[in-house]
């Protein structure tokens, strides 16, 4: 029903109430996870200015945060059926195709050398092939993103001290056979449910990147910011390839020129605010935690290598050995 509903409201609520000189020839509605203070949202506004602006008024963009709109697999499925237009998504696409899992795989990346180079190189272009071959998605650049690290309310320093502890992941397999072999309970969860069910206790723990992790105020709800450093990952932001492939060629153009300069203005905005959110869950009494990352590491690589297919196991051994 809660499907049916968003249906009617985006198709009634924005589409056939208004007059016919308010609608813009191409009208983009985004479904994002996060709120309005994070730099993926102000990315897409950016996004949604310029396009305004260099289209003339012939398109438009609409973002609505925190999953209002829709949680990430619904928002997927939702451009799928043509109901909005983007997201933003990652490894959560390990769930249509395999290859997904290599930009949010625990303990491969090192740091955004490593990243750029995947971005770009083979494993990048195969991604994006997939993306749309599979997901009927196009990847309009990506979004860096800094280390994930565990939140929790008692501080963990080496694995033996996860024992039960359950912690939320997002619908991706290699984060459930992640803290599995860690020895804690992965639940996986959509995102906008996190804050109330850490309140609640349903769950005990998460992991993100600082900037999330304070922009879903979770310093509230969390005593401890472990710095376990397990993933390095990056997001796509994306359109559905079917809204694509509707724009006339020198709108296509045009919108994937903007999209070049809304990566760039989030990566300004992202290294801007990496030093200033650690801070910022300082001030909010958030403990930061040194842990033994090589116990980690050493505990989980085998189950996540053993986890990926054999054809995924082959990517996985050259990207390890350039
Ligand atoms: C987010 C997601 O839900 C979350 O915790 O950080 O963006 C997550 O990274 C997904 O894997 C992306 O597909």
């Amino acid at each position: 029903f809660g499907k049916v509903l968003v249906c009617l409201i985006v198709f009634f609520g924005f589409n056939g109430c208004k007059p016919d000189t308010d609608q813009p020839e191409f009208l983009l509605r985004t479904a994002l996870l996060v709120n309005e203070e994070h730099t993926w949202y102000k990315a897409f506004v950016y996004f949604g200015e310029i396009l305004e602006e260099r289209s003339k008024g012939r398109i438009k963009v609409e973002v609505y945060p925190s999953e209002q709109l829709a949680k990430e697999i619904e928002a997927i499925r939702l451009i799928q059926a043509d109901v909005i237009d983007m997201t933003t998504t990652g490894s959560t696409l390990t769930n249509w195709f395999e290859v997904a899992t290599f930009c949010e795989l625990p303990f491969l990346m090192q740091d955004s050398t490593d990243m750029n180079r995947y971005i770009n190189g083979p494993i990048g272009t195969l991604m994006e092939e997939e993306m749309i071959n599979k997901s009927g998605l196009r990847s309009l650049g990506h979004f860096e993103r800094g280390p994930r690290h565990l939140t929790s309310n008692r501080p963990i320093r080496h694995p033996d001290d996860l024992k039960g502890l359950i912690v939320r992941v997002p619908n991706v397999p290699s984060f459930v056979t992640l803290w599995k072999a860690l020895g804690a309970k992965p639940t996986p969860m959509a995102f906008s449910e996190v804050f109330t069910s850490l309140q609640q206790g349903t769950i005990e723990a998460q992991e993100n990147p600082f900037a999330l992790v304070n922009n879903a105020g979770f310093a509230e709800v969390q005593k401890y910011l472990n710095l376990t450093g397990h993933v390095m990952s990056w997001v796509y932001p994306v359109v559905g390839e079917k809204q694509f492939q509707r724009l006339p060629p020198d709108l296509q153009k045009l919108f994937l020129e903007a999209a070049k300069d809304m990566q760039s203005y989030e990566h300004r905005l992202f290294l801007e605010n990496e030093k200033k959110v650690q801070d910022q869950l300082k001030a909010k009494g958030m403990e930061f935690i040194e842990v033994d990352k090589d116990a980690f590491q050493e505990k989980c690589e085998e189950a996540i290598y053993n986890s990926l297919s054999p054809d995924m196991q082959i990517i996985y051994n050259q990207l390890k050995k350039e």
